[in-house]
Formats: structure tokens, C-alpha cells, sequence
């Protein structure tokens, strides 16, 4: 019992973590020190977008030249009657070229206006997210969400990039070849969050979803993903970010022994990061950035980090560390999450704060549990403030 509380609570391990330094989130290349919201909205924020491009995630294309919405499948009264399904196809086309992202949506049926929505970017296999519901999965448990109040959607991330390191550029990437002939060039993890911002694109023309109340989630790769999306894509109200890791919530600089590698994943996925995020596969301390920043890019709005005791890899301790020193900026904003300096137990979540967390018992995984939290800590930003 002891032995498994050490393991799995206390992550000891970490006095054998070297000291480490992070880049300070408010403090501008050019030294200044950042003490204003219009600072840090006019000068710090889009620098730090910019180092997040080019040394990480790659660039944000925005332009294309037509996107268009199409339901192929509907269902009034799906859910013994709960909730009403569609299912879009959102096509996007640029120079010839053509995309199209496969969306499914329930909507509440108890609802009489508009419905603030959960969606997932699904990095799993797609019967995760059966609209037909023969198939129940925790890892969208779509029956509670919508027992909730919220609607919920999915879609799958090979619509946008393939998760493969040969076949990544068949999706989005399509759109925009130049950005396969350049070091900042985007690759799968931005292509996924670039999908998920062309589903605010269709979630704006729909009446039944309340566009000011979307967050988006995703587990691990796609917790990297959906923090990427929030940063970028401020009309994202919250973002959740499960069991993320490496280049998701957890820091790089704490180098925490069993945990992931910058050089670890830029071998095993080759695709996921631009080519300049190579360089620093032995050299972590000559990122210009750390995760921290990239969760001060959502502030000020509401954030969600998971991790799960067993999940080391992911490094639940360096997980919340980044949250908490992302507060900086958010306490700009005046929000304030009191969050301590240590991380809860486990099984503690932190709901009423606008930075939450929790540490699950368990493994690597998105589950019930997880997306119970997400709820309460939804409905303490958007219904009891
Ligand atoms: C692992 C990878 C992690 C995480 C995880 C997942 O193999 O090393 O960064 O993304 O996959 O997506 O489940």
C-alpha cells in the first residue's frame, strides 16, 4: 500500500529532477517585462504564438477558398428521444483541392434554446463515437454528457491527417503543400486543430449549439492537439486537455526520468511536430518557450488538465506544474485559481478555480471519471458565476 501510494501519488522520484529554469512568460524578447493586459494582448501574446509555430507545432493557415456544410445523416429523436444526431460533412476547398471533415453532434432535446457543447477530437478508433450508439465507449460517453445539458460532437482525426508518418499529408496538408517545403511548416498536430477551428466554423451557422459555450477536449495526442486548437482559436470558451504529456500540458524542462522526451517523440512521430522542433531533441533548454506558456495562450478562459497516477510518461506532476505557473497571466486578467504550488491528491479535483485539474487513479486513458469533471467544472463556469 505504501509502496503504491510512492508510486503512484507522490512521483518521489522527483528529487532526482536537475534544477531547471523556464522562459518567463511575461517577459518579451526584448526584455520587457509585461505587466498589462494590452501588453500581453498586443505584444507577448502573438510573440509567443509565433515561437509555438515555429519551433513546435508549425503554422496556422487560415485562409481557404470555400467551406460548405452538409447534413448526411439526421435523427430527430436519437437516444430513446433524448437528443437529436446530425451528422455533417464540413468541405473545405482551396486551389482545386478538397477536404472534408466528418462531423457527429448530439444535441440535447431537453433543451429549448441552444446548447453549449463538448467536442472531442477523437484520436481513437472511431467506434468510440458510434452515432448509432450500439457502441457505448467512456471515452465519449455521449449519453451522460447529453444527460448533462450539454451537446456533444466528435470527429476523427484521420479526416483531417492520418496518424501515420508516411500518409500524414493526405488531409489538410492536401490544402496547403507549401507548408511541407518549410522547417515551420504544419504537420498532423496542427492540421487536427486546424480541423477542429473549421468546426467552430460550422458550429457558428448552427442555431442549436450556444457558439459563446464550445469546448473542445482531447486525450493525450489529441489533449496536445485541443491545447494547441484553444491557444490558436480564441472562440474556443475552454479547453480540456486529458493525459496530455509531452508537448501537451506537461513541462519540457523538467526532463522527469520516466517521463517522454522532446527527443523521444519527435522519433516515434515524426509527424506530429514541424522539423525545427528537431533541434532541440538534446538541447531542451534552447526552446524559446515551455508548455506553461502554451496554457497562458488560453487565458483568460476557463482550462482543464488531467492526468492519471499511473500514467508517468505523461508526467502528472510537470502537468500541473505548467498550469499553476501559467496563473501569471491569468492573474493579469485578475482571475485568480488558487491553485497551490503541489498538486492535489489523487482524485481531488480542482472545479471552482479557472485553472482545473485532477490527478486520476489509474492508467493512461480518457473515462467517465475524467468527463464527470469536465461537466462540473463546465457547469461552474457557465451556469454558477
Ligand atoms: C504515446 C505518446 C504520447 C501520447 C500517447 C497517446 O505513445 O508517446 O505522447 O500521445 O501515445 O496519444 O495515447
Amino acid at each position: 500500500m505504501l509502496f503504491l501510494m510512492i508510486k503512484g501519488y507522490g512521483q518521489n522520484e522527483d528529487a532526482k529532477i536537475s534544477p531547471y529554469t523556464l522562459p518567463e512568460v511575461l517577459k518579451t524578447l526584448d526584455g520587457k517585462t509585461v505587466n498589462k493586459i494590452s501588453d500581453w494582448e498586443k505584444k507577448r501574446r502573438p510573440e509567443l504564438l509565433t515561437l509555438f509555430e515555429n519551433n513546435i507545432y508549425g503554422q496556422m493557415p487560415k485562409s481557404y477558398d470555400h467551406i460548405s456544410y452538409k447534413v448526411v445523416n439526421e435523427a430527430a429523436n436519437a437516444m430513446d428521444g433524448k437528443a437529436h444526431l446530425k451528422e455533417v460533412d464540413i468541405m473545405v476547398e482551396r486551389a482545386d483541392k478538397s477536404v472534408t471533415i466528418h462531423l457527429i453532434l448530439f444535441t440535447p432535446n431537453a433543451s429549448k434554446k441552444s446548447s453549449p457543447v463538448f467536442l472531442l477530437i477523437n484520436n481513437r478508433g472511431k467506434e468510440n463515437t458510434d452515432p448509432t450508439r450500439k457502441v457505448k465507449s467512456e471515452f465519449w460517453p455521449a449519453e451522460m454528457v447529453i444527460e448533462g445539458g450539454y451537446a456533444i460532437a466528435a470527429f476523427h482525426v484521420s479526416d483531417a491527417a492520418p496518424d501515420n508518418k508516411e500518409t500524414y499529408q493526405n488531409g489538410v496538408l492536401q490544402l496547403y503543400p507549401e507548408q511541407l517545403t518549410v522547417d515551420n511548416g504544419m504537420k498532423a498536430i496542427g492540421a487536427w486543430a486546424w480541423a477542429a477551428s473549421r468546426v467552430m466554423d460550422y458550429f457558428k451557422t448552427d442555431a442549436a449549439i450556444d457558439f459563446g459555450k464550445v469546448s473542445i477536449v482531447g486525450h493525450s495526442r489529441g489533449g496536445k492537439a485541443a491545447l494547441w486548437a484553444g491557444a490558436q482559436d480564441q472562440r474556443f470558451a475552454m479547453v480540456f486537455s486529458n493525459c496530455s504529456g509531452n508537448t501537451g500540458a506537461a513541462l519540457a524542462r523538467r526532463q522527469y526520468k520516466p517521463a517522454e522526451t522532446i527527443k523521444a517523440i519527435n522519433t516515434t512521430f515524426p509527424h506530429w511536430f514541424n522539423n525545427n522542433y528537431k533541434q532541440f531533441n538534446d538541447n531542451v533548454n534552447a526552446l524559446p518557450v515551455d508548455q506553461h506558456m502554451l496554457i497562458s495562450l488560453i487565458a483568460p478562459r476557463p482550462v482543464y488538465t488531467t492526468s492519471a497516477t499511473e500514467d508517468l510518461w505523461a508526467d502528472p506532476v510537470g502537468s500541473y506544474l505548467s498550469i499553476s505557473e501559467a496563473q501569471k497571466v491569468y492573474t493579469l486578467y485578475g482571475k485568480k485559481s488558487g491553485l497551490s504550488p503541489d498538486p492535489p491528491p489523487a482524485n481531488t479535483p480542482i472545479i471552482r478555480s479557472i485553472s482545473g485539474y485532477h490527478n486520476r487513479e489509474g492508467i493512461h486513458n480518457m473515462t467517465a471519471y475524467d468527463w464527470g469533471n469536465f461537466i462540473r467544472f463546465a457547469d461552474f463556469h457557465y451556469f454558477h458565476h
